[in-house]
């Protein structure tokens, strides 16, 4: 495979092309306070077990992805132990009696450090592979990531993750604004909610594209594997 080749997809609302060299795989907040029991997920009232249709996707594709040498970049939601990042108005949001800082059954909710916070084991990941922490929904909100993605030549973006209308949507439509362009898998990314699994990636790739392109991971795993034969 050659790094700098470029490669297309077929994708909604058309075929996604993109250059290997540039593109990064996005893995959103893939982390256990999302998919298991006891979480920030689970404090909001939702059903984790919805999320967990989307591990053994990303799973194939990360597999892929880092054997054709392709760059990974990850983010958490969380904050800081002593929550100066965490404002009120997110704390208090809900209503609930457990909120985030507060100590759950994997140590402190959406705190950094704890063990819910971190990214689920099935996905963990490598040295070298970056993380982004962040604070708010999109992943360029209050973090490096942009710096670090034109550092690295990055122009376009593979995303999946967590959930699909919150952190994914925040995160595209904030890169779409910045000039990346974002291939969104749907099998990859989750929802709490079905029916807002079908209306975000609908948002997405509405209006010739508005925010990005839609694929099934499979399309972007057959031209790794054919690009690699070559
Ligand atoms: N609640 C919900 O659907 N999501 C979040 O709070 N964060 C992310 O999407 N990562």
């Amino acid at each position: 495979m050659n790094y700098n080749d470029n490669v297309t997809v077929a994708a909604e609302p058309y075929e996604f092309e993109f250059n290997l060299s540039q593109c990064a795989l996005l893995i959103i907040d893939m982390q256990r306070d999302f998919l298991e029991p006891g979480g920030f997920g689970e404090i909001l009232g939702n059903d984790v077990n919805q999320l967990r249709r989307t591990v053994s996707s990303n799973q194939k594709l990360l597999k892929q992805w880092r054997e054709a040498g392709l760059k990974v970049i990850y983010t958490r939601e969380g904050h800081r132990p002593d929550l100066s990042d965490l404002p009120l108005s997110k704390k208090i949001r809900g209503r609930h009696t457990v909120c985030v800082g507060d100590l759950g059954p994997m140590g402190r909710i959406l705190v950094r450090g704890e063990p819910g916070h971190d990214i689920i084991p099935e996905l963990y990941p490598l040295p070298g592979e970056a993380i982004i922490d962040k604070c708010g929904k999109s992943a360029f909100y209050a973090t490096d990531l942009d710096a670090i993605l034109r550092n690295y030549n990055i122009k376009q973006l593979i995303v999946t993750g967590v959930t699909t209308e919150v952190c994914v949507s925040s995160t595209v439509r904030d890169a779409n604004d910045r000039g990346y362009e974002c291939l969104v898998l749907e099998d990859c990314v989750g929802s709490y909610f079905p029916s807002f699994q079908v209306a975000a990636l609908d948002m997405i790739k509405a209006q010739g594209g508005i925010f990005g392109w839609v694929a099934h991971s499979d399309k972007v795993i057959n031209v790794l594997k054919l690009d690699c034969e070559n």
